[in-house]
């Protein structure tokens, strides 16, 4: 969620009883710095930061998160266990999020407090594996907490995360589409008006496949790998359209990364009525599956 949670969203989401994460993205430290103090001012809740590892000045941002002492760290794009004593030491959980059960496995070793397996169904930089199966295959691999990602938006995900024995999820698309996330509102609009098929994976030749909704710029990512073109061109293409999407709203040219489940979001709703809904979604709805197999 670089770009699209700050302070504002990732505090109503603890307010409203989740785990709020600002998403650093490319901030540079002072910004993050900025954004995690104006986030302890609006809530007295544990938030998180999540960190892209593979940026070159993740450094000083490692720094950032460890003067401040935030709660807790995820991490994704990368491998975190260079840090995860730092973090440690600091008194700060580490989350990593991971694309397999060998990643997840090795986070563990190196002494991560859970792991977050995400699923390919996810908006942003993917692994390969669905959640249906990345979750309870991870879920046997570790003894420490799994928190399920990709393709949850509401109580049926979330009870069926639980049940392939995830402790907790992560949602990223949903929260996207609320008042409190600062997004440009036709990146909104978009996901509101999205179906099931609305999102493509770009980048794969890079390594960094990405998940976004079709628009021009996808397409030409696309042509990309269809022209076989050199590893720089997508570098070229890619820059600044993550903001252009979030601060200026291109819906041609700007990198709306959303996940497959945008289609099932028809509303614009507060991240408490996001949170209330699911809650008391899956209480009614594991109420209701006792009763599943007696016919
Ligand atoms: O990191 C994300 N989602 C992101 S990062 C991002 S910014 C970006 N922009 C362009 C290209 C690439 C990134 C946008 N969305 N999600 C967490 C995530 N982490 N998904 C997959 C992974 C991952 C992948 C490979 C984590 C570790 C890994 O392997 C590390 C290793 O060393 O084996």
């Amino acid at each position: 969620m670089a770009w699209a949670s700050n302070h504002t969203l990732a505090s109503a989401v603890s307010n409203a009883g989740g785990l709020g994460i600002i998403g650093a993205g490319q901030m540079p430290p002072e910004l993050l710095v900025k954004e995690i103090r104006l986030a302890k001012e609006k809530t007295g809740k544990p938030f998180g930061v999540n960190l892209i590892l593979y940026l070159p000045h993740i450094e000083e941002l490692v720094d950032a998160v460890i003067q401040e002492k935030v709660d807790v760290v995820t991490t994704g794009a990368g491998n975190a266990g260079a840090y995860i004593k730092r973090f440690h030491d600091a008194g700060i959980k580490v989350i990593p999020v991971i694309p397999s059960s060998s990643l997840a496995k090795r986070m563990e070793k190196a002494g991560a407090d859970a792991v977050i397996a995400e699923g390919t169904e996810s908006g942003g930089h993917i692994g390969e594996l669905t959640t249906m199966t990345i979750v309870p295959q991870v879920v046997e691999s570790v003894n420490i907490p799994v928190i399920a990602a990709g393709g949850i938006a509401d109580y049926r995900g979330f009870v069926a995360a639980f049940c392939l024995g995830a402790k907790g999820v992560q949602m990223g698309t949903r929260f996207l589409a609320t008042k409190e996330c600062h997004v440009h509102q036709n990146w909104k609009d978009m996901i509101i008006k999205a179906s099931d098929r609305d999102t493509v994976v770009t980048g794969r030749p890079t390594g960094h496949p990405v998940r976004v909704l079709k628009n021009k710029l996808a397409r030409m990512f696309l042509e990309l790998e269809a022209k076989c073109s050199p590893l720089e061109e997508y570098d070229k293409l890619g820059t600044g359209k993550l903001k252009a999407a979030s601060m200026d709203g291109d819906m041609e040219m700007g990198s709306m990364m959303s996940g497959q489940i945008a289609g099932l979001i028809k509303e614009e709703k507060t991240v408490k009525e996001v949170i209330d809904e699911i809650i008391s979604g899956a209480e009614d709805l594991i109420g209701k599956m006792s009763g599943l197999l007696i016919q």
